[in-house]
């Protein structure tokens, strides 16, 4: 059985009480749905907006992905607007399905590329066209989500291979230390999609199923 664990890093922005950045993981059965939101700039005003978008996916979760942006879209007419990244995971089809508009990124270290594309435009005010990009997942893939309080110039090969084997948490903490910037909220999410056991596939035999 295929499963995912995560680790969560999350600060704001020196010098404010609140988190201009909110998330959510919620998982369903074999969903796991993944919400990244920034809202703009720092502060209450951008946590606000931050967290209607976060409320509405909790509210929506079994929307598809383009539904969930431009729900989200309409409920952030009245804030400041976001950018926003969803990720769903399904961990029996073991597939990865990403949509993002605004500056959010996507790392993976996987068997298969993941290199999705988060459009410029801003959740709330003017939306880019929506496209999902779907990939497959491999067990011991993993990918790290963040806002743009975290830099990009980070090697996910590089920090892993110093940090064999350790948790998701640990992992994000690591990135965190090193590339947080102090000027922004940081949030960072990493993935990792494993396979808690090994069992084997039942093989479908065609001529004893007559
Ligand atoms: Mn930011």
């Amino acid at each position: 059985m295929a499963e995912i664990t995560y680790g969560v890093y999350q600060r704001p922005k020196v010098g404010y009480a609140v988190s201009g950045d909110a998330y959510l993981i919620k998982e369903n059965n074999e969903d796991v749905l993944v919400c990244l939101v920034d809202g703009l700039g720092a502060g209450p005003a951008a946590a606000e907006a931050a967290q209607v978008a976060v409320s509405w996916v909790a509210d929506h979760c079994q929307a598809s992905l383009s539904q969930l942006v431009l729900g989200c879209h309409e409920a952030l007419r009245t804030t400041r607007g976001a950018a926003l990244a969803l990720v769903r995971i399904n961990t029996t089809c073991r597939e990865l399905v990403f949509m993002g508009v605004g500056n959010i990124e996507c790392h993976a270290r996987s068997a298969a590329p993941i290199k999705p594309i988060s459009y410029a435009g801003i959740v709330g005010s003017r939306l880019p066209s929506l496209r999902e990009f779907h990939f497959s997942l491999t067990p011991g893939d993993v990918i790290v989500l963040h806002t743009d309080g975290v830099s990009r110039r980070f090697s996910l090969d590089n920090v892993m291979e110093r940090q064999d084997g350790v948790t998701p948490q640990c992992l994000a903490e690591t990135i965190a230390d090193g590339y947080a910037k102090r000027n922004d909220d940081a949030t960072l999410i990493v993935l990792s999609f494993s396979s808690r056991t090994c069992h084997v596939e039942e093989t479908y035999d065609k001529d004893t199923d007559r």
